[in-house]
C-alpha cells in the first residue's frame, strides 16, 4: 500500500468516525428522557431541622411523586422553602409541620430554612432532586463525546 493511499484511508476513516460522534451527540441531544422507575408513589420524609442543618438534607424522588416532608424543628423554630416550587413550611420547636406537594417539575431544586434561626443560617439548606438527574448526564455525555471529536480533528 503506498504511503499516500494509507493517509487518505486514515482520513477518511477518521472523518467517518467524526461523523459517528456527532451523530451520537445528536442522539444524546434528541434522545427523550426515560420514563422514571415505577409509577408514581407517595414518598414520606421525616426531616430533622437543628442549627444550622437538615437531617437528611437530600431527598430523591421520581417526578410525579406526591412527596410529604414531615418537618421537625428539634431546637428552635426552623423553617424550610423549596427554591423552584415556591414552597415553603415553619417548624415550632418538638412540633411536627407537615408539607404535602406533587413532584411535578424536575430536577435538583435547593431548599433551605426560612426562619432566622442564628449566625449559620443562610447555610443551612439542603436539596430536593426530582428524576435521575438526566440533564447532568447528557451533559457529562456530551462533554465526552465533544472531547473525543476534538481530539481526533486535532490528530495529525
Ligand atoms: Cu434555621
Amino acid at each position: 500500500m503506498s504511503k499516500s493511499l494509507s493517509t487518505l484511508l486514515l482520513a477518511l476513516n477518521r472523518n467517518k468516525l467524526l461523523l459517528t460522534i456527532a451523530l451520537l451527540m445528536v442522539g444524546v441531544i434528541i434522545i427523550p428522557i426515560p420514563a422514571s422507575a415505577g409509577p408514581p408513589t407517595e414518598r414520606v420524609f421525616r426531616v430533622e431541622a437543628s442549627r444550622f442543618a437538615y437531617s437528611p438534607s437530600i431527598l430523591s424522588v421520581n417526578p410525579g411523586d406526591r412527596v410529604v416532608i414531615e418537618l421537625v424543628a428539634t431546637d428552635v423554630v426552623h423553617g424550610l422553602t423549596i427554591d423552584g416550587y415556591g414552597l415553603e413550611i415553619v417548624g415550632d420547636p418538638g412540633q411536627t409541620a407537615r408539607l404535602t406537594f406533587l413532584a411535578d417539575r424536575s430536577g435538583s431544586f435547593r431548599f433551605r430554612c426560612s426562619a432566622t434561626c442564628g449566625g449559620m443560617h443562610p447555610f443551612m439548606i439542603g436539596k430536593l432532586q426530582v428524576g435521575q438527574g438526566i440533564f447532568y448526564w447528557r451533559g457529562a455525555a456530551l462533554t465526552i463525546l465533544l472531547a473525543a471529536g476534538i481530539a481526533l480533528r486535532d490528530k495529525r
